[in-house]
């Protein structure tokens, strides 16, 4: 008893038995499917981030509208950024990836959290391992998925069923070696690369797909097929780089008045649309 007490004692105070839980949540035209998102978020959640890609529909009024969230507007372009960007603004000790689009279900963050508390460092879901499934991929999706995670598993001796899924759970302390620093959907492939090359301990967790609720994938099978292939023959001959604090983003965090949030985001509009019309000034 008292070797458990001192070593629970020596553990670092991110993986305490309460860890503070982070929900980063990229939103691009969402506003139809988080009200379902929402209803389905654990209550005991430390934060969610939304990490708008500067949607045109209300996503962030509605986001707003429906419970405690913080909103980043990213500072560049895809899903990758957008990650990047909620990475860099996380406040918790374990932070969680999850689509807005109702295609991933919140009520199944304990699972991944208890992943990670019984000892993983990531917690990667996973629609085929044992337990997992999809109502969503297609023959074509399916098929260049398990090429992708065949390929992988190949050059870097990892063991991954499901590679190009973006529902995953990590220590925050992970984040150094993840470096996320690319822009679209080849983020979680990045991702997977540099956790398995840093050694770090990654255990599946089933998951269950869905079809996205309401609006269009802004996924294009052969465009960012194309971008994962690069990433993996990319990352085979990167170095592995830690330490370095330069992969984080600059992102603008929206602080709203109680009594009206609409007026920030109304300015925040205002003053990105005057910079376009002066950057194609400049073009011009
Ligand atoms: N902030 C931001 N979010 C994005 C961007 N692109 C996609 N997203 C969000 O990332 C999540 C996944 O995007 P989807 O378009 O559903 O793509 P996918 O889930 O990989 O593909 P499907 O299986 O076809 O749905 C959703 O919550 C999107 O709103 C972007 O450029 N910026
Ligand atoms: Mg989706």
């Amino acid at each position: 008893m008292a070797y458990v007490v001192a070593s629970l004692a020596a553990e670092p105070a991110s993986q305490r038995l309460d860890p503070r839980v982070s929900v980063i949540v990229p939103t691009l035209n969402e506003a139809a499917n988080l009200p379902h998102v929402f209803a389905r978020m654990p209550p005991d959640v430390f934060e969610v981030i939304i990490v708008d890609g500067h949607s045109v529909d209300d996503t962030i009024e509605v986001a707003r509208s429906l419970r405690d969230v913080r909103i980043v507007m990213q500072d560049g372009r895809g899903k990758g950024n957008a990650l990047a960007c909620g990475f860099a603004a996380a406040r918790g000790d374990i932070i969680v990836m999850l689509d807005a689009d109702g295609s991933a279900d919140p009520a199944e963050i304990p699972r991944f959290v208890a992943a990670l508390l019984t000892g993983a460092d990531f917690a990667k879901g996973s629609r085929f391992a044992p337990g997992g499934g999809s109502h969503d991929i297609t023959r074509i999706r399916h098929a260049g998925n398990s090429c992708l995670s065949g390929l992988v598993n190949i050059l870097f001796d990892t063991g991954y069923s499901d590679l190009c899924y973006g529902y995953n759970a990590f220590w925050a302390r992970c984040l150094d070696v993840m470096q996320v620093d690319c822009d679209g959907f080849e983020v979680e492939t990045l991702i997977n690369i540099r956790i398995a090359r840093a050694g770090l301990r990654v255990c599946e967790v089933p998951s269950m797909e869905f079809e996205r609720l309401h609006g269009a994938s802004n996924l294009r099978a052969v465009r960012d097929g194309t971008r994962v292939l690069r990433t993996i023959l990319g990352e085979r001959v990167r170095k592995p780089r830690r330490g370095d604090p330069s992969w984080q983003p600059e992102f603008n965090e929206l602080t709203f008045d109680a009594d009206d949030f609409r007026w920030p985001l109304a300015a925040y509009r205002e003053k990105r649309s005057s910079r376009e019309v002066s950057e194609k000034a400049l073009v011009a």
